[in-house]
């Protein structure tokens, strides 16, 4: 700054003002984070972290050449004095996932950083803004407390499924602080669920923090800034610790951890004096509880029960008397669970619904939201003391209006609050979460008039923001694309699950596979995926196996082909859209041992693998959820995809020897797959002839060359043979878009999307889906629901063609990994769509791909981030004549031609900027 207004104002003396006005420097690098996308994160995790950020869109920067970090220990070292860091300037392009060179890291350090960058022409730019990150306790040596709490398992109380169930504890301590108090830090974790207060006050607006990992191999920690909330004298820590997953009812329940343990918590508040001295408030045994206050009942699928009368004014207060409550139990820390800094952001409230539609009935109220959700509901409504406010939740309505609850199976999925006075309740359940459009209400005041604001509905997710937008000139493709959006945010409660409703709600490893790639494009889940896959590394058994689940509630220790395949598919798909190796690198070994076990469950490359198969696939002959693909043929070809991207992401890491030995597994496996299964001509041989049985040996590349056109002609057939309608479940559906396109049947492909009978997108739409279904057919005006007990309406995987939305219709897929290379190839349609466009945030920024088809005209609009380069593809090329921001492509010498003369589709190298392509039409 300094030597810019110099340098300005001998500029003025020697030359006049008008020379001056050209800026000496590029404008600074923007959107600065670390790792997986953390911005000035508190309680991080990561102590050898990667930068990154983004050039500035405006001051026309085209790339970067060079850049210089620099990381001191207070903002005002930098960027001139960096005591931790000073990476000099570098020559390279990397803006993104640059690692940290400094000295290592310790817990609770807070460094500053900021980060400048060369551009194309050697100009420098102006220093960032200065960005942050404080470490979290990152051993568990960082830890003086122990877990306490009540012994709730000695109550022997059985709920549903004859489930031990704990009743939730209210955890206190009370403090003395000598001083003026500089900086607190409340380093805490339950083994269940908690919600923490000081002195009164709410510490954070976490839900169910710290999340579900697997707990016998590593439990998250929090890290809160407690400075503003404690003062000079006498404090109070408070907790409410509930069972949430850890001790709390799941299906099958057959845990790794032990779940009939009593929950409780850890808690570290660490506080320094303005005098420089420190203090530690620790839990141990002086702590005391009861588990007699309101929340009587808390369980995630069956609901919650508050009695207003068992409210304890200022518990959680300094001056709250608690002679008659109970002694904690202590138990020290477990050297074999690893305490770590939560690696993804909590879930949180993100969005507020209110109702749409209130229908009165004789005794109760039904509360239409208008769209399916995840949370809870806030209810503010009239009620009678002693009286019981009742409060049920369904996905949908039957036909006559029916209150639907049958899907969600044994969960009670119920909420209860008990009035201590006349007048209006302001309730919100804690630690419970429910799937539900509608809200039913009965028990309140009768002589009150039901009225919308009675109701509001807390969408609950891990707290990630938005990550791109399609949206398109068809209403029922915009409703699906917000079917899929709504998928996502009903199914990432901290883990991936499959349904948030009923008495499942697992991390399911099959359905992530499916829609992982589709979620990277809505969302910014890059740390959400990093870290659940640390919990599948550590869920993997010694034979390399997955479990069905992560975390693992089964212990069958038995996978499944298709569904264990999650820990090639994910990371590959995430390492294209991000250009994160860390994420490749710390997956690789789990990657391996996948394969080896693939290995131990095939006998000549020919696998006999349990697999769910081609899940809940339409119409099967034998009646069965797993559809008619052969099994083996499934395993099969999973065993060659999973060692292909072995290969794939060894190569990536420099291991060129393991790529080559992965690659010619794949290849073994692929010769075995069509010796087995496909004759001569490359016609199946073996089992029902079905859509995915092509689609598998055709995406994954698995047959030889000169089969291939008789397996495309084959898949056809079939397709043709089903009314053109697909007949795909999980495994095949998210295969059917990129084999079609790759042979040119892209009208075929909007077909399959455009079809408005069963099996297909819109059929559901058409049903009333708002949210993505379990099955293609889980309701009909028609018929009603589904009679099938699993029938989710909240379910993701078929949610997965959202890849081909943003990647084809609109058209921005990465070419190499993290967009470094764009492709913007569109897929215009006339008798489908007028219009489509497509934003995404990919690592540099902003790109964006926006079609209008008109009689006259096709044009397409391009926004592309600086530091990458975009390939663009202009279909139907040689109708017209192509105009490039409004002037000819030769007016534009930084776009270069790559396609030869007369070549149907134009495709052209387009430097960052903004463009706008168009061609008459005659
Ligand atoms: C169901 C789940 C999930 C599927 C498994 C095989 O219980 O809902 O979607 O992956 O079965």
């Amino acid at each position: 700054m300094k030597n810019t207004i110099n340098l300005t104002a001998i500029c003025l003396l020697l030359m006049g003002a008008w020379a001056c006005t050209a800026p000496t420097k590029q404008s600074a690098p923007t959107s600065l984070v670390v790792s997986e996308g953390f911005n000035n994160p508190l309680g991080f995790y990561d102590a050898t972290p990667t930068f990154s950020w983004q050039l500035p869109v405006s001051g026309n920067v085209q790339h970067q050449s060079a850049h210089h970090i620099v990381v001191a220990s207070s903002p005002e070292k930098l960027p001139d004095n960096a005591d931790i860091w000073d990476s000099k300037k570098q020559s390279t392009q990397a803006s993104t996932w640059v690692p940290y060179g400094g000295k290592a890291l310790q817990s609770r350090q807070k460094v500053y950083w900021q980060v400048r960058f060369w551009d194309e022409n050697d100009k420098a730019s102006a220093w960032s803004d200065t960005n942050h990150f404080e470490l979290g306790l990152l051993d568990n040596e960082d830890w003086k407390a122990q877990w306490v709490g009540l012994d709730t398992a000695k109550d022997s109380i059985r709920g549903r499924s004859n489930v031990l169930i704990h009743k939730p504890q209210y955890l206190r301590k009370t403090f003395s602080v000598a001083g003026q108090v500089a900086q607190a830090r409340l380093y805490i974790t339950a083994k269940g669920v908690f919600d923490v207060h000081l002195n009164g006050n709410d510490v954070s607006d976490d839900v169910m923090p710290p999340g579900w990992t697997p707990y016998n191999k590593r439990i998250e920690t929090l890290t809160y800034d407690v400075t503003d909330l404690i003062a000079s004298g006498k404090n109070a820590i408070g907790v409410e610790l509930a069972s949430g997953w850890h001790s709390g009812r799941l299906l099958w329940g057959k845990t790794e951890w032990d779940n009939s343990l009593s929950p409780k918590v850890l808690c570290q508040l660490e506080i320094r004096l303005r005098d420089g001295s420190t203090m530690m408030v620790l839990s141990d045994e002086s702590w005391k509880g009861v588990t007699k206050g309101p929340i009587a009942f808390s369980e995630i699928y069956d609901g919650e029960v508050y009695d207003a009368n068992k409210e304890m004014p200022n518990w959680s207060g300094p001056f709250f008397e608690d002679a008659d409550w109970d002694t904690v139990e202590v138990a020290p820390l477990d050297s074999h669970i690893a305490l770590e800094p939560k690696r993804h952001t909590t879930v949180k409230t993100k969005l507020t619904l209110t109702p749409k539609e209130v229908a009165i009935n004789e005794n109760s109220t039904v509360f239409d939201l208008g769209q399916n959700m995840v949370g809870v509901p806030r209810v503010k409504v009239p009620m009678k003391k002693g009286d019981t406010l009742v409060m049920r939740f369904a996905e949908m309505l039957g036909a006559d209006g029916s209150f639907h609850t049958k899907n969600y199976r044994s969960a009670h999925s119920t909420n209860y609050y008990v009035a201590a006075e006349d007048g209006p309740v302001d309730y919100t359940p804690k630690f419970t979460f429910y799937g539900f459009r509608y809200v039913q209400l009965s028990g309140y005041d009768q002589e009150a008039a039901p009225i919308k604001d009675w109701v509001t509905g807390l969408v609950q997710y891990s707290d990630f923001e938005d990550n791109g937008t399609f949206t398109s000139s068809h209403d029922k493709l915009n409703q699906l694309q917000s079917n899929i959006v709504w998928g996502l945010r009903g199914n990432f409660f901290d883990i991936p699950t499959d349904c948030p409703q009923r008495d499942e709600r697992l991390g399911w490893t099959g359905d992530a596979q499916v829609f992982g790639p589709t979620s990277v494009f809505n969302a910014h889940v890059h740390k959400f995926w990093a870290s659940w896959l640390q919990s599948v590394r550590e869920s993997q058994w010694e034979d390399g196996g997955i479990p069905w689940t992560v975390p693992d509630t089964r212990g069958n220790y038995t996978a499944s082909s298709g569904w264990g395949d999650v820990v090639t598919i994910i990371p590959w798909k995430i390492y294209m859209r991000t250009g994160d190796t860390n994420l490749l690198e710390a997956n690789y070994e789990m990657m391996k041992e996948w394969v080896r076990h693939h290995g131990i469950k095939s006998k000549d490359h020919i696998s006999h693998m349990m697999s769910f198969s081609d899940w809940l696939q339409p119409y099967p002959e034998n009646g069965d959820n797993r559809g008619d693909t052969s099994l083996n043929l499934i395993g099969t070809a999973f065993y060659a995809r999973s060692a292909q991207l072995t290969a794939k992401t060894a190569k990536v890491l420099g291991k060129l020897e393991e790529a080559a030995k992965y690659n010619a597994l794949y290849k073994t496996v692929a010769a075995a797959f069509d010796n087995a299964f496909f004759d001569e001509a490359g016609t199946l041989k073996e089992g029902p002839e079905t859509q995915t049985s092509y689609l598998l040996a055709l995406a994954f590349d698995l047959l030889p060359q000169e089969k291939r056109k008789n397996a495309q002609m084959r898949l056809l057939q079939k397709i043709k043979d089903a009314d053109n309608h697909l007949r795909t479940g999980f495994l095949g559906t998210p295969l059917l878009s990129k084999v079609l396109d790759d042979m040119g049947e892209t009208d075929l492909m909007y077909q399959l999307l455009f079809n408005e009978t069963y099996p297909s997108w819109f059929y559901s739409i058409n049903q009333g889906a708002t949210t993505i279904w379990e099955r293609w057919n889980s309701y009909s005006k028609e018929a009603g629901f589904n009679p099938k007990s699993m029938n989710s309406l909240n379910h993701y995987a078929y949610g997965a063609i959202g890849e081909w939305l943003y990647e084809r219709i609109a058209g921005i897929a990465p070419l190499e990994a993290g967009y470094k290379r764009i492709k913007i190839a569109p897929l215009p349609n006339a008798s489908y769509l007028n219009s489509a466009s497509a934003r995404v945030e990919t690592p540099y920024g902003k790109a964006s791909s926006g079609w209008t088809l008109t009689e006259k005209e096709f044009t397409l609009e391009t926004e592309i981030p600086p530091n990458t380069i975009a390939v663009v593809h202009m279909p139907n090329a040689t109708v017209g004549e192509i105009r490039v921001n409004d002037q000819t492509l030769k007016d534009n010498p930084k776009i270069k031609q790559l396609s030869g003369p007369g070549e149907d589709t134009l495709v052209l190298e387009v430097p960052p900027g903004s463009h706008t392509f168009s061609r008459a039409i005659r």
